[in-house]
């Protein structure tokens, strides 16, 4: 197992350092701005590998492209064969700049939380979601991340699809995109939707349960289709944790890991700290380790804690040392 640390939107001196000084060793970059016009440039993802080495650490990943970059291959939308033909020049320009892993998702509106308040340990600010709160909200313009939801089509054709049309397109693109993974050397690993609920914001959420991602990487069996396991939200959906490890990581369809505890289920959960939530984040550990899990795995979201930055310094620091101890400990077990 390596530690790294991601949500890093831009590479600066200071976010390598503070990687370099907590002891790991990998990055994760989360949607870099890069300038493309509808795909990554070669030269600008080997610019971004080499600042990331130049700090002697490793870019294992870049994690989400541009939701513009994809808005039509998500809806089946006129125009999806030049969107993916441009994602394939993003492949085969991050496998020439070296960069082995792209995580992505696939859905229509996002990350959505329903509350951030301070009602965490010792009044952290902890981010919440209850269902019940947004079940009907109606389809907003943008998504969550900021992006025009649809850009140039009706918002209504969105809020329209069905499950199996999402499939539908999820499958005529995965089906494009895999071989040309395949042979750039760029593996692809899917965040599951976060929150797994059926329906958000009018549209429909796919990948929501064990079974959905095990479909997903039945669709085109391959060494670079897989999954970029976020464990916090393997636990939102309910499903056994360890379970979802052994099947996911025996498979090596586990191309790096969100380390992420929560408190509850959906319809209801919050984002509590990793020592407090309701997963045994040692047996999971422990559990990485049995299957001989060796990508990289980053803390997730974390609670906002006193005098914390915007990003999370602190809250992310309390979530490295006790990942590094859990490390340690796995690693010395007989
Ligand atoms: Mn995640």
């Amino acid at each position: 197992m390596k530690l790294g640390l991601g949500a890093i939107h831009e590479v600066t001196e200071e976010k390598l350092k503070f990687a370099k000084q907590f002891g790991v060793d990998h990055i994760v970059v989360h949607t870099p701005d890069l300038s493309g016009d509808g795909y990554w440039e070669f030269m600008d993802l080997l610019r971004l590998r080499t600042l990331v080495e130049s700090a002697g650490l490793k870019l294992a990943a870049i994690e989400n492209i541009p939701r513009s970059y994809y808005d039509k291959v998500r809806l089946g939308l006129p125009g999806r064969d030049e969107q993916i033909e441009n994602w394939c020049k993003t492949l085969r320009n991050m496998g020439k700049a070296g960069i082995p892993i792209l995580g992505y998702d696939f859905h229509l509106v996002g990350v959505w939380r329903t509350e951030k308040s301070p009602r965490g340990r010792g009044g952290a600010y902890i981010s919440s979601f209850d269902y019940e709160r947004v079940k009907d909200a109606p389809l907003p313009a943008k998504d969550s991340y900021g992006y025009d939801l649809v850009a140039g089509a009706p918002l209504a054709l969105a809020g329209e699809m069905t499950e199996e049309e999402m499939w539908d397109n999820y499958t005529y693109f995965l089906k494009a995109v895999i071989p040309v993974a395949e042979e750039a050397g760029v593996k692809m690993g899917l965040h599951p939707d976060d929150p797994p609920v059926p329906i958000l914001g009018g549209t429909v959420r796919i990948f929501r349960s064990i079974d959905a991602l095990k479909r997903l990487i039945d669709i085109v069996p391959s060494d670079y289709n897989g999954l970029e396991f976020c464990q916090g939200t393997v636990a939102e959906m309910g499903a056994d944790v360890i379970e979802a490890i052994r099947y996911f990581g025996s498979r090596k369809k586990i191309f790096y890991v969100h380390f992420r505890n929560i408190k509850g289920t959906v319809p209801k959960f919050d984002e509590v700290f990793i020592d407090e939530g309701d997963m045994d984040m040692f047996k999971a550990m422990r559990a990485y380790k049995e299957v001989g899990y060796d990508g990289v795995m980053i803390p997730d979201h974390t609670p906002g804690v006193v005098d914390d930055t915007g990003w999370g310094h602190r809250g992310r620091a309390f979530a490295l040392g006790y990942m590094k101890a859990l490390v340690q400990a796995v690693n010395s077990l007989p």
